[in-house]
């Protein structure tokens, strides 16, 4: 399968790795990359220094293309920057805010540059101001997370801009590349599903085991009042965040009360933890290696083309 987005990056398969925080490091981005698909390591708020130290690690176990993904709200974000240039790091994707400022550094660098959008209109913003490419999330999404769905925000980005576009939540499987590519995507980002990967080390198993046993509707969006809603698996947090937001906490006291709380779950608390999972867990049913998940997705596209040749084509 080639497509721009293939081709941009230098890559096989059209399918990136979400550089999800505390979890995507740098034994995940290798695997990923090395199985054909775009790794990404996840900056988070993570200190410069500890991302230097995973862009060395990928380098040492693939020549292949990756990324690191810049969280655009961490205090951080300006010095991993600063470290992404001195490593000479190929791809950028961003999340959580508008990467206007970093453009100009990045690009001159030689640095390709993909943020995540939300919107139409920060799209035709960001691609007025070059970026390579542009990746749209829908809120089935996990993490931060925008209003609108995949569904009714791919299109009208592809319809709106003409570079790339790469589409983003409520992705897992061949089917859900072949609807991305529908509608006019270039490639897909998928968290969720690699999260499960064989090499992603870096969360506890208990992690894996909430994304395993979640079904369909066992995700709910916290933190709205606080300007910034995440998507989390329904667990005793959870309901507590909820039910401050019910009782009128303030945006002060539910960011205080949410502070820690990625990580405690990743760490293995998956109950007093904030475990950011997207809608989709509810098809993610097993442990794979990263390279089985790429072939799966793959062969899946293959399947499903094969089973929508329901019109005639001839004329
Ligand atoms: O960034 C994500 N997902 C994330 S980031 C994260 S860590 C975090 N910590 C504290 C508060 C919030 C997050 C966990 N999950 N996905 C990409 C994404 N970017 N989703 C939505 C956006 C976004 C939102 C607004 C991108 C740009 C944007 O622009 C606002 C503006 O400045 O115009």
């Amino acid at each position: 399968m080639k497509t721009r987005i293939t081709e941009l990056l230098g890559i096989e398969y059209p399918i990136i790795q979400g550089g999800m925080a505390w979890i995507a490091n740098g034994d995940l981005a290798a695997a990923v990359s090395t199985a054909g698909g775009l790794g990404t390591i996840g900056a988070g708020s993570a200190p410069a220094e500890w991302v230097r130290g995973q862009i060395r690690k990928v380098k040492e176990l693939t020549d292949k293309p990756f990324a690191v993904n810049i969280m655009l709200l961490s205090p951080h974000a300006k010095d991993v920057v600063d470290v992404v240039i001195e490593e000479r790091v190929p791809i950028v994707t961003t999340g959580a805010g508008n990467p206007g400022i970093y453009m100009k550094s990045l690009q001159e660098a030689g640095t390709k540059v993909i943020p995540v959008v939300p919107s139409v209109a920060l799209a035709k913003r960001l691609e007025k101001l070059g970026v390579d490419a542009i990746i749209v999330e829908g809120m089935e999404a996990g993490g931060h997370i925008g209003e609108l769905t995949t569904m009714v925000l791919v299109p009208q980005v592809v319809n709106a801009v003409s570079v790339p576009v790469i589409a983003a939540g409520g992705i897992a499987d061949g089917r859900g590349l072949v609807a991305a590519l529908s509608l006019g995507a270039e490639g897909v980002q998928m968290g969720t599903r690699f999260i499960v990967a064989h090499e992603c080390t870096a969360p506890h198993a208990n992690y894996k085991q909430s994304i395993i046993n979640a079904n369909d509707r066992d995700t709910v969006v916290t933190g709205r009042p606080t300007g910034h809603p995440v998507r989390v698996i329904r667990n005793k947090l959870a309901r507590e965040f909820m039910e401050m937001e019910k009782n009128g906490a303030t945006k002060d006291e539910l960011e205080a009360f949410g502070v820690g709380k990625y990580r405690l779950a990743v760490e293995g608390d998956v109950e007093k933890g904030s475990v950011l999972s997207g809608q989709i867990a509810g098809m993610v049913q097993k442990e794979q290696s990263a390279a089985d998940i790429l072939n799966d997705v793959m062969d899946g596209a293959r399947q499903t083309l094969k089973n929508i040749r329901i019109f005639s084509t001839e004329a």
